[in-house]
């Protein structure tokens, strides 16, 4: 039977770049109440808000200290409470980010924690002695140094996968797994409609957490494939469905890095014993280093070859078992038309923006949308790394630059440019006025300079923009069944195709055939389409046949 989010369309939120209300250069929830009507207006059926909880923001937010209070410049209680009120009011679903796989240090369990080896709170945490007078075991943190900190008073070291201030949970502990299923039911008794957990694959470490494989060119080994899907995941998972999801009508998303389509069909198993749907991270890693020490910090553009296949993967891999998410962006990730599209003119800004949706949009699973990717937003660019406001950025120019010399500072402001997550965090465009409309006050994160050209009150003042292009597929999936339910086949021969990228989506009555031009090249291809077909979705106005224009998309009925 099909499930209510299974044609929905998920716009995400970051909140401190959305709209800053009272002017003091930070998004805030009033900010994001007085814009739900912008969000209905697109389309979307849930809004996703990167975590909003009290939080010291030495990650933004990705560093929980109460998992039951607002960050004050975010707001209130009351303020949430008016922002769920209004977006039901819409019909529009909330979806919570949770991250449980850490808090922040300022956590009351790790304060606790911290006071010695008897308190109860402890055991909320991983805690193991040195060895040989340095860290338990050789791992790194994603955020580069240790993934260990030494703990002076009980001489013991904590584990942090992520930044120091971050301290994993051990989800060992019954107790902590149980505080946590608490906390999910009283959001979810609150009337919010569904979560989004935050790399929620790592949370089951190995047991004796051993040494993981360290490249010779690494400081410290990539802890990843010793914390990602380990062996207690799905008995975690399953007991917080028992004791969370199946009480509750929620969707759910669990962020899931190095997940493989196996993995996949467990987790989002349409048993829905676990999670609704997982964000796999394959197709982020096409256009990563030739050199492994260099992970994503490089400077080139997936090929169609590559991406089709992943996506083709994904779809084949799931159909009828699992379902798929479907995401190009979040705030996490460059912009997408930087990346996979073609930001050097305004024409190709807008092409490539729309084929790419037309790429996603049209596949099976549920969409995700981050915020400006329906305008089209582009990459900020910075080149000071003062500019740059994420600790991942700054931390791995040290790191790269400077400690292992494996790049000179200009290339790594180049690939910084290219992939620093604060290219998504930049504020919304909202208008051309100062800071966009954002905030009248110096913005928390420098504003992208093209706001002037690219922001909303210009999308929506254009029937062609961006905006209106991602609210007809939003339109088309909520209205035509084949989108949500139809097989996935590539067109015969088209696995090769470097330039034009062509699938079908079939059902017992309908059948979509879409052509998507990935290059800026004209080039000339033959499709069988049949007389009566008509043009569903374009990003043209004419159909030129065999003939496929920069960055044509093109959606065929019959
Ligand atoms: O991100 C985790 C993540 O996406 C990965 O890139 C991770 O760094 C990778 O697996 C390492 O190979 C989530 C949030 O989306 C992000 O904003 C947070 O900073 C992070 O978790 C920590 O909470
Ligand atoms: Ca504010």
């Amino acid at each position: 039977m099909e499930k209510w989010w299974e044609n929905a369309v998920v716009y995400q939120v970051y909140p401190a770049s959305y709209q800053d209300s009272n002017n003091d250069g930070i998004g805030d929830l009033p900010g994001i109440t007085e814009r739900l009507d912008y969000i209905k207006k697109l389309g979307a059926d849930i809004v996703w808000l990167s975590p909003i909880y009290k939080s010291p923001q030495v990650d933004n937010g990705y560093d929980i200290a109460d998992y039951q209070a607002i960050n004050p410049d975010f707001g209130t209680m009351a303020d949430f409470d008016a922002l769920l009120a209004k977006a039901h009011d819409l019909g529009l679903k909330i979806m919570m980010d949770i991250v449980v796989n850490h808090t922040s240090d300022q956590h009351q369990w790790f304060k606790e924690a911290l006071k010695g080896k008897d308190n109860p709170y402890r055991d909320y945490y991983i805690w193991k002695d040195g060895k040989n007078g340095s860290a338990p075991n050789n791992w790194g943190s994603f955020f580069t140094g240790p993934a260990w900190e030494k703990d002076d008073q009980s001489d013991q070291y904590y584990l942090h996968l992520f930044a120091k201030e971050q301290p994993d949970l051990n989800w060992e502990n019954p107790k902590l797994r149980h505080s946590v299923y608490d906390m999910m039911n009283w959001w979810a008794d609150k009337g919010v409609d569904g979560f989004r957990m935050d790399v929620i694959n790592y949370i089951s470490k190995p047991e004796g957490l051993p040494d993981a494989k360290k490249n010779p060119d690494d400081l410290y080994a990539n802890p990843e494939p010793m914390v990602a899907n380990g062996h207690r995941i799905h008995e975690f998972l399953q007991e917080m469905n028992q004791n969370v999801m199946s009480k509750h009508d929620v969707v759910t998303v669990g962020e899931a890095p190095s997940v493989t389509t196996d993995e996949a069909k467990k987790y989002a198993n349409l048993n829905n014993q676990e999670l609704n749907m997982v964000f796999q991270f394959e197709h982020m890693c096409l256009d990563g280093n030739d050199n492994p020490a260099l992970g994503r910090w490089a400077d080139k553009k997936a090929s169609l070859k590559d991406l089709r296949a992943n996506l083709s993967k994904w779809q084949e891999a799931l159909a009828g078992k699992a379902w798929n998410s479907l995401y190009w962006n979040n705030h996490d990730q460059p912009r997408v038309v930087s990346r996979f599209g073609d930001d050097s003119t305004e024409e190709y800004r807008v092409l490539s923006a729309k084929m790419l949706a037309t790429m996603l949009h049209m596949q099976q699973g549920t969409p995700y949308v981050f915020e400006g990717e329906e305008i089209g937003m582009t990459n900020a660019y910075f080149d000071k790394l003062d500019d740059y406001v994420d600790l991942d950025s700054i931390n791995s120019y040290h790191q790269i630059v400077d400690q292992q010399k494996l790049v000179d500072g200009k290339t790594m402001m180049k690939y910084i440019a290219k992939h620093s997550r604060d290219n998504a965090r930049t504020p919304m465009q909202w208008d051309s006025s100062k800071n966009a409309g954002f905030s009248d006050h110096q913005t928390w994160e420098k504003m992208n300079p093209r706001y002037h050209d690219i922001n909303v009150k210009q999308a929506l003042d254009d029937k062609n923009s961006v905006f209106y292009y991602y609210q007809k597929l939003i339109k088309l999936r909520h209205e035509l069944p084949v989108i949500t339910n139809g097989t996935y086949a590539l067109v015969d021969g088209n696995d090769q195709d470097e330039q034009v990228y062509a699938y079908t989506r079939k059902n017992a009555d309908t059948t979509l055939l879409v052509i998507l031009n990935y290059t800026k090249e004209n080039v000339q291809r033959h499709y069988d389409v049949p007389a009566n077909a008509k043009v569903l979705i374009s990003n043209y106005s004419d159909d030129q046949g065999d003939n496929i224009r920069p960055y044509e998309a093109k959606v065929y009925q019959f």
